[in-house]
C-alpha cells in the first residue's frame, strides 16, 4: 500500500499535468457533442483527460478499479483495494461556453488506507485536497473546519431546473438566504461550502460530482446527504446537499412541512 503523502502528491502532479494541457487546449477550437439534451455536452478535452488519467492509474496501479464520467468502467465487477472515480471536467458547459467556472475532480476511495478526494479548480490555481485522517488544504494551507451559517447568515449554491420548478421547496430556501448563487458547476459549489463560504450547495448529482466532496466534507463537519434522506449510492443520479449542520437542519425541516 502506498503511504497517503507520496499518493497525494502522485495524484497532484497529475493534476498539474492535466491542468497544463487543458489551459493548451483552450487555444484551439473545441469539438462539442451533446449527450442526452442541449445543455448535457461533452467535448474531446474531457475525453483526452480521463484518457490522461486512466493512464496513469493503469501505470502505476494496474489492479485498481477506476470509474470515470466519460466511459471509464475498470474492473468494477471485482473486489480491489482502490477505487478511483474521475470527474474529468466538471462543469463541461461552462468550460465550454465562458472558458472558466470549472475544475477537475479525482476521488480515491480505499479500504484499508485513507480515502483522499481532490477538487482542482484550474483558472484560480486552487486545489482543494485531502482526507479524513490527513485533514483538508487549500494548495499547502491546511483548511480549518468552517462556521456552522444559519441559512439567514449564508449564501446557498442551487441547481437552476431545482429552483425554477421549486424542487425540495428551493424557493423557500432561496428567499431564506441572504443569497443565492448559480454557477453550474458541482465541484466548484461543494468547495465553496467546504471553505465555509457557502452554506449549501443542492443539485442532482452522479458519483463523480459527489465522490470527492464527500470525503473531504467528513473532517471538516460538512454534512453531506440525499434530499429525500436515502442513502447516497455509487450507481445513480441523486439530489445531493453539502450543508453546515445548522443550515441542514433548516432546509430538512422544510421538506417536512
Ligand atoms: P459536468 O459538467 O461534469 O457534466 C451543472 O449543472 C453541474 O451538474 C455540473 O457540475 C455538471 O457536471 C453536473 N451534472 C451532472 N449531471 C448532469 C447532466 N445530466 N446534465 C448537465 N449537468 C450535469
Ligand atoms: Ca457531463
Ligand atoms: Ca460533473
Ligand atoms: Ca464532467
Amino acid at each position: 500500500m502506498m503511504e497517503t503523502n507520496r499518493l497525494s502528491e502522485l495524484v497532484k502532479s497529475w493534476l498539474y499535468e492535466a491542468g497544463d494541457r487543458i489551459k493548451q487546449a483552450l487555444s484551439q477550437p473545441l469539438e462539442m457533442t451533446e449527450k442526452t439534451d442541449r445543455t448535457d455536452i461533452v467535448t474531446n478535452v474531457d475525453r483526452e483527460i480521463e484518457q490522461f488519467f486512466v493512464n496513469k492509474i493503469v501505470e502505476y496501479f494496474p489492479n485498481d478499479r477506476v470509474l470515470g464520467e466519460e466511459g471509464t468502467n475498470r474492473y468494477l465487477e471485482q473486489e480491489t483495494e482502490r477505487t478511483w472515480i474521475i470527474d474529468p471536467i466538471d462543469g463541461t458547459l461552462n468550460f465550454y461556453k465562458q472558458q472558466d467556472y470549472f475544475c477537475l475532480m479525482l476521488a480515491i476511495e480505499q479500504e484499508s488506507g485513507e480515502s483522499l478526494g481532490f477538487i482542482y479548480e484550474l483558472m484560480r490555481d486552487e486545489l482543494l485536497w485531502g482526507g479524513e485522517a490527513s485533514g483538508v488544504y487549500l494548495n499547502d494551507v491546511l483548511v480549518k473546519p468552517p462556521a456552522n451559517q444559519t441559512l439567514v447568515e449564508g449564501i446557498v449554491s442551487l441547481n437552476s431546473g431545482m429552483l425554477l420548478e421549486n424542487t425540495f421547496a428551493l424557493q423557500t430556501v432561496a428567499k431564506q438566504a441572504i443569497g443565492v448563487r448559480m454557477v453550474g458547476c458541482a465541484g466548484i459549489g461543494i468547495k465553496e461550502v467546504l471553505l465555509g463560504k457557502q452554506a449549501a450547495y443542492i443539485s442532482y448529482l452522479q458519483p463523480w460530482d459527489f465522490a470527492a466532496g464527500r470525503i473531504m466534507a467528513k473532517s471538516l463537519g460538512i454534512v453531506v446527504a440525499e434530499m429525500n434522506g436515502q442513502e447516497l449510492t455509487m450507481t445513480q443520479r441523486q439530489a445531493v446537499i453539502f450543508a453546515t449542520p445548522a443550515t441542514y437542519e433548516e432546509i430538512k425541516k422544510m421538506q417536512e412541512l
